[in-house]
């Protein structure tokens, strides 16, 4: 059976592998006859009867939808977008002999008539950004049909010349390097243990990706929920192509050039991450599975006796009954409450993991009815409460034939809710409250591609229906979007039961907007140096995605770690949103004392040197959900116009000011790390380096080798073993002062855990820092919003190699300067 089961897995890989579909055969749209202007853009009709529609959402961002032969439909739905009421914008429309030209203050889109290719240039400059290489193309005669995951639909494509040195970035959660170039990808929502770098689908559907040349870039999100496909120059190094085989060839094109803007008009178009309770920032502890109850405590008080730093302890599968989602086992948690309880006053919060497989468990006729409050307390046999409700308001999923559909997963036969429905999404949400009754902090939604024991491809759902805002659509159209949905209603019944506390979820599935629900994990890993290394392109192909709180099991999930790989993954992960040591149930333990004192000293110094570097983590973090731009970076998205840093994965950046190289192979003692432009403090030694060059570095076991940017300010607190254990007294700006002297920050702060800061319920301070003779002058701005801390003191310290200098005084909440001799 075993072998079967690998066999079969590698058949799939080999099978999903070597798709290759050669999309010249593929029918061109006609030529242009006529458009049409309106308000928002303009309409083609072409000679086919197709019809393209530029539609202007900003100066610079267009969107791109056409039909092929016929008009387009008016029915113009997406889970994804977020928003729809774009200002105004000013744009003017042209005809020259080349075609008809659209254009905005940015972005000059050109449309060729006679044949019809789309073209993208600057408007200022007129440099061509992205051009079609052939006219868009549709599957008119069915020459990919075999190939198709459901033979109903038709495929669509779009294609584009590719740069002779073009660049390729976000594409979501992909098992690959950072740079996508001469690469092609599948997007089809797929449970994948134990991938290995170019296992592709993963989990993720992300059809968003960003191109680079010559220092500019632009973006395409192809908004498309079928199984879709992305080739970025491997079939042809004519062009890169894009398709899906069914829906819309519907695709919004934004211009930067640079990236961040693109993240933040993409944020704008799918949704802003909000921000998370601040402990989710806390480090994280997980295992398949913690129980009974005193085993959850006992590994709390191992942290704390061996005093390491814990905020959040995740529950897996073994908690409920017989794993049945919205229910306790309580043989195994007899009071979760009071469980919940004694954690708080650890400062450890709760994490329940909810599979949307519900138990497929027809109750018999006389059994009697629940009627308990508190029914996820009460024995499910003979009747599951989930299950009965779900079935008498018809949530769960049904075939065309109207039967059931009975997946098999953990509970056994079990069912899916149709999140697409409104009432099925709120019913959802609401049953949440069997976790934030009983003091749960946060949801961790696994399980959600979905995945199916019975047949992981997802032939088995084929004939699913989902109601799909009544367009009663099947699972080609909708597998990819079912997390995202399902996140959202967890998202929104938070929202409802606890309106003053921001939700927190994680999930292991999603589509593109799914950072307006939930934070994320990269699934699971290998305990190997191969995954280790696989981290950072993740992390910063997802942050380039627009999902900035991202992570991966910290030591690995599946096979055997040691305590040199544990030690080097929290060196990487320790500046991760997502910080979370996990592993599967028949693994090694990995807790970070689990391979001895040496390695839990290490551990425990990295730990502690994420507290102490919350604030300037919740100030990058703040920066994510305002602007998109993630936390964790890839070093191009600081520096786009230096090419050295376009294929550097094994380097990461947070924020603008913290460079990090961490070790990513076994035995290795040092490493060379490149530092562009500029100067940059070694974060350990305060000694400075000229960049725009590899540096070489020590860097045994102990030491990840980081690096602070010139002219930045880092603010620090106290190290502490759980958010909120001390104030943030003093609170620390660790000063790099740059050639001339100078240096600024500003520092993000809110209560951490409700909405407010949405209104004005923040305090932003800005720092900066001048050379002023032999000393320094501090400027603290009067700080913006409303949020007031606890009284508390300031303390500058100026950095150097030799001895650093400080001064010490109130935060007096309004302009102020300190002098620094
Ligand atoms: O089929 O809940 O990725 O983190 O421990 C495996 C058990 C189901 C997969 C998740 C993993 C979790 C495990 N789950």
């Amino acid at each position: 059976m075993k072998r079967c089961v690998t066999i079969g897995f590698c058949l799939l890989s080999f099978v999903t592998a070597c798709w290759a579909q050669d999309i010249t055969k593929l029918e061109r749209i006609g030529s242009v006859v006529s458009f049409t202007k309106s308000d928002t853009g303009l309409l083609f009709n072409c000679a086919d009867k197709s019809q393209v529609q530029l539609t202007v959402l900003a100066p610079d961002l267009v969107r791109v939808r056409a039909s092929f032969a016929r008009a387009l439909p008016a029915r113009d739905h997406s889970w994804s977008i977020a928003k729809t009421d774009w200002p105004a914008t000013k744009w003017s429309v042209s005809e020259t002999p080349e075609g008809v030209l659209l254009i905005t203050d940015e972005l000059e889109t050109l449309v060729r008539r006679a044949p019809l290719l789309i073209e993208f240039r600057d408007a200022k400059t007129h440099t061509l950004i992205n051009a079609d290489e052939q006219p868009m193309a549709y599957d008119a005669k069915g020459v990919f049909k075999e190939m198709l995951f459901d033979q109903r639909g038709t495929f669509v494509a779009a294609a584009k010349k590719l740069g002779f040195d073009e660049h390729f970035y976000g594409l979501g959660e992909k098992a690959a390097r950072l740079d996508k170039r001469r690469s092609s990808f599948v997007n089809w929502n797929s449970d994948t243990p134990g991938y290995l770098e170019g296992r592709d689908p993963i989990y993720q559907t992300i059809p968003f990706y960003t191109g680079l040349e010559d220092g500019r870039a632009y973006g395409i999100f192809f908004d498309n929920s079928y199984r879709s496909y992305f080739d970025f120059g491997k079939s042809s190094q004519k062009r890169a192509w894009f398709g899906a085989e069914g829906g819309e060839l519907n695709y919004y094109f934004f211009y930067g050039p640079s990236l961040k803007k693109i993240l933040n008009r993409y944020a704008d178009l799918t949704g802003h991450m909000p921000l998370p309770p601040i402990w989710a920032l806390g480090n994280q502890q997980s295992r398949w599975s913690y129980y009974p109850d005193t085993m959850v405590e006992r590994v709390v008080s191992e942290y704390r006796k061996h005093d390491l730093p814990l905020d959040v302890l995740h529950l897996d599968i073994d908690y409920m009954q017989g794993y049945r989602v919205f229910t306790w086992d309580t043989q195994r948690f007899t009071n979760p409450k009071a469980l919940t309880e004694k954690l708080a006053g650890q400062g450890v919060k709760l994490v329940t993991i909810v599979d949307p497989g519900v138990k497929y468990q027809p109750a018999s006729k006389n059994a009697a009815v629940i009627t308990s409050t508190t029914p996820e307390l009460e024995l499910q046999e003979p009747r599951y409460y989930v299950f009965e409700q779900g079935l008498q308001n018809s949530f769960f999923q049904k075939r065309e034939n109207g039967d059931l559909f009975i997946p098999r997963v953990w509970p056994g036969e079990s069912v899916f809710v149709d999140f697409t429905l409104p009432a099925a999404r709120n019913w959802w949400g609401s049953l949440h409250r069997a976790y934030t009754d009983n003091g749960v902090g946060g949801i961790w939604n696994d399980m959600n591609e979905p995945s199916d024991f019975v047949d992981q491809s997802g032939k088995n759902q084929l004939d699913v229906v989902s109601y799909d805002e009544g367009e009663k659509s099947t699972h080609a159209k909708n597998r990819n979007v079912f997390a995202l949905l399902m996140a959202r209603a967890t998202y929104e019944g938070l929202e409802r039961l606890r309106p003053n506390q921001r939700p927190y979820i994680i999930t292991r599935a999603g589509y593109a907007g799914i950072q307006r629900y939930s934070t994320m994990w990269t699934g699971d890993s290998n305990s190997t140096w191969d995954a280790l290394a696989l981290n950072i392109p993740m992390f910063t192909s997802l942050g380039l995605s627009g999902e900035p709180f991202v992570g991966s099991d910290v030591g690995g999930f599946m096979g055997r770690g040691n305590g040199d790989l544990l030690t080097r993954s929290y060196q990487v992960s320790f500046l991760a949103p997502f910080c979370r040591n996990h592993k599967v149930i028949d693994g090694y333990d990995q807790e970070p004392w689990r391979f001895g004192k040496y390695y839990e000293d290490i551990i425990r110094k990295y730990l502690k040197l994420r507290y102490q570097l919350l604030p300037f983590l919740y100030t990058t973090l703040e920066e994510a959900h305002r602007s998109g731009v993630p936390l964790f970076r890839p070093l191009l998205l600081n520096y786009q116009d230096d090419p050295n840093t376009y294929n550097i994965d094994d380097e990461f950046m947070i924020g603008d000011d913290l460079l990090v190289a961490p070790i990513l192979k076994p035995d290795l003692t040092g490493r060379l790390v490149y530092l562009p432009p500029g100067r940059w403090y070694d974060y350990w030694s305060n000694k400075s380096y000229a960049g725009g060059t590899m540096i070489s570095v020590e860097a045994p076991l102990e030491t990840v080798p980081m690096f602070v940017r010139a002219g930045s300010i880092i603010p620090t607190a106290p190290a502490m073993n759980y958010i909120g254990e001390k104030p943030l007294d003093p609170l620390t700006f660790n000063v790099y002062p740059d050639e001339k002297g100078a240096a600024t920050a500003t520092l993000y702060e809110d209560d951490g855990l409700t909405p407010a800061y949405t209104q004005s319920g923040f305090r932003r301070t800005t720092v900066a820092v001048r050379r002023a003779g032999i000393g320094y002058i501090v400027t603290v701005s009067t700080p913006q919003g409303t949020y007031q801390p606890a009284s508390r003191k300031f303390n500058f310290v100026v950095k150097s190699s030799g001895p650093s200098r400080s001064v010490i005084g109130p935060d007096k909440g309004s302009e102020q300067t300190f002098r620094i001799n």
